[in-house]
């Protein structure tokens, strides 16, 4: 059994979620931040056989849209960047979020009681 983490964009969940339970897995939906937009994005948590994780993916995959954004953030002298957070002295920078950002691990035991 693998868990999958699925972090999609806020205005992809609903899409996302609709294929995962078309396919007949089954989901849970958390709210969460990115950390350096700090803006709300969707993460998913799926259980599944390992030999269905691909057929997940290509789910997530099909309906994550990348996204360019501009953010005002500071650059380092060695090209390091950080968002200011809406702080208007900053540099534009563009950054391309996602499609999805999928970490699958190991379930060790899995129950429901
Ligand atoms: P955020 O942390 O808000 O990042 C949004 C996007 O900003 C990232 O898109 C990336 O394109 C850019 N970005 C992040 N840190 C940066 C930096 N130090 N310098 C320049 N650009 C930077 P994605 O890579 O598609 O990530 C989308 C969201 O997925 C992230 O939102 C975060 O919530 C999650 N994520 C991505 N990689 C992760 C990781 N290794 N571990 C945990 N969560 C991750």
């Amino acid at each position: 059994m693998k868990l999958i983490y699925a972090i999609v964009n806020n205005d992809d969940a609903r899409a996302v979620l609709s294929g995962i339970t078309k396919g007949g897995f089954q989901a849970t939906k958390l709210s969460s931040t990115g950390g350096f937009l700090m803006a709300g994005n969707t993460t998913f948590l799926i259980c599944s056989e390992n030999e269905r994780v691909d057929e997940i993916i290509d789910i997530i995959k099909t309906h994550s849209h990348k996204r360019k954004q501009v953010v005002s953030a500071h650059v380092d002298s060695y090209g390091a960047i950080s968002n200011l957070g809406g702080v208007s002295a900053g540099v534009p920078v563009e950054v391309f979020v996602g499609g999805a950002t999928i970490f699958v691990t190991d379930i060790e035991r899995f129950e429901k009681v």
